[in-house]
Order: structure tokens, then C-alpha cells, then sequence
């Protein structure tokens, strides 16, 4: 059974938002188009306190992209974004959400960031997604989103650790490139972990 995993098509991540990946309004359509052929879908919420210790705006003294380590993990510090009841943390409007079957919001812990759909970051804590997938039958997992360094990335690195087979479609998803070859490092280290990666081919 096949199902897609949409990350973060949040208002925040596209044009005009707080944490903008370039050009990611281009996916809505291409999620748009490949929902139909999808039995199960499900969808990734970053979902932040206003506090959240990633934020920049939580640690005087510090800037946007600073690296500091939080409760023993590393952590890139972020604008504001995604934060819990406001238009940033919603999806985005043309994104036709009536075919999501279910949403997992992420990032709703202060004190821990989950850049995954299936863990935090210290693999501490699951959203319930893995299991929820599992319960369903799914062992073939599409995914495409938003960004293709941090949250697809680890999505898709935890989703084969899960056993699923775990497929990238890579002209569905966007990256944040604070450094300009991170998205293609990010798809070889998911091609290296055993993900297949494809246009928007739903049909393997
Ligand atoms: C994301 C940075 C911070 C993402 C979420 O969705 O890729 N990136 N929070
Ligand atoms: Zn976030």
C-alpha cells in the first residue's frame, strides 16, 4: 500500500512567510496534481510554541542561522516561524487540503526541535506517525515538501529507518540552501541511506 507524505506546506515556508524557501509556492500545484493517485494521505505540521528555544528571538545576543546547542544537540537558530494559531502555521491556502487524511504537528516541545514527521530531533520523542502509517499497511511512502535540507531530509532518513520503502520526489520539494549546495547534499545522503529518488513519477 502507497501513501504520500506531505512536509511543511505551511504558509511560513512559501513566499512572503517568516521562514521562506525559495520558490516553494511552485510545489502546491505539483502536490495538487499527484494526490489523486493516492489512496492515503497524510501531511507534517511545524507546529511552534511562540517561545520555541529555536527561535533566534529566545537567545539574546544570538542571530538567524547561529548554531548553538540546545539541551545537548546541535541546533540552527530560525526566524519565528510556524507558531501554534497564526496564518504562518497554517497550510497553504491553495493546497487542497480536503484530500489529507490526517495531520501530525511537530515541534510543539520548547525545549526540542523535530525537523522529522516521526521524531524530535534527539529521536526522544514520536509523533505517532510511524505507527499510524504502519496500522494503515503502508510500506511504500512518497514523500515531497518543504525544505528538502531539513525537514524532508530527516523525514525520509527516519522513514527508511522505519523499513518503509521511502521514495523522494524531488521536483515536489524546495530547499533552504543557507549554503547553496545543501539541497544536493541533502539528496545524496538520502539516495545513500536507500531512498529512491524520482521526478514526480507516482507510479513506480
Ligand atoms: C523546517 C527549519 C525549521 C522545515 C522547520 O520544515 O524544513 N526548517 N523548522
Ligand atoms: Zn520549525
Amino acid at each position: 500500500m502507497k501513501a504520500l507524505l506531505l512536509i511543511d506546506i505551511q504558509n511560513d515556508f512559501v513566499e512572503g512567510g517568516a521562514l521562506a524557501v525559495p520558490n516553494g509556492r511552485e510545489i502546491i500545484e505539483i502536490a495538487n496534481r499527484v494526490m489523486p493517485k493516492f489512496d492515503l494521505i497524510v501531511a507534517t505540521q511545524d507546529y511552534h510554541p511562540a517561545d520555541h528555544l529555536s527561535f533566534a528571538s529566545q537567545h539574546p545576543g544570538k542571530q538567524v542561522y547561529d548554531q548553538i546547542e540546545l539541551d545537548g544537540l546541535p541546533q540552527t537558530l530560525w526566524p519565528d516561524h510556524c507558531i501554534e494559531g497564526t496564518r504562518g502555521a497554517e497550510f497553504v491556502s491553495d493546497l487542497n487540503c480536503d484530500r489529507i487524511d490526517r495531520v501530525f504537528p511537530k515541534g510543539t516541545n520548547r525545549k526540542i526541535d523535530s525537523y522529522s514527521g516521526f521524531f524530535d530531533n534527539g529521536h526522544r520523542q514520536a509523533t505517532g506517525l510511524g505507527d499510524y502509517l504502519k496500522s494503515k499497511g503502508v510500506n511504500e511512502l512518497f514523500l515531497m515538501g518543504l525544505a528538502t535540507d531539513y525537514c524532508v531530509k530527516f523525514s525520509v532518513l527516519d522513514a527508511i529507518e522505519l523499513g518503509f520503502k521511502t521514495i523522494v520526489m524531488i521536483e515536489g520539494c524546495r530547499a533552504v540552501n543557507i549554503n547553496p549546495d545543501d539541497s544536493q547534499q541533502a539528496l545524496n545522503k538520502m539516495r545513500a541511506a536507500g531512498a529512491i529518488l524520482v521526478g514526480t513519477c507516482a507510479k513506480q
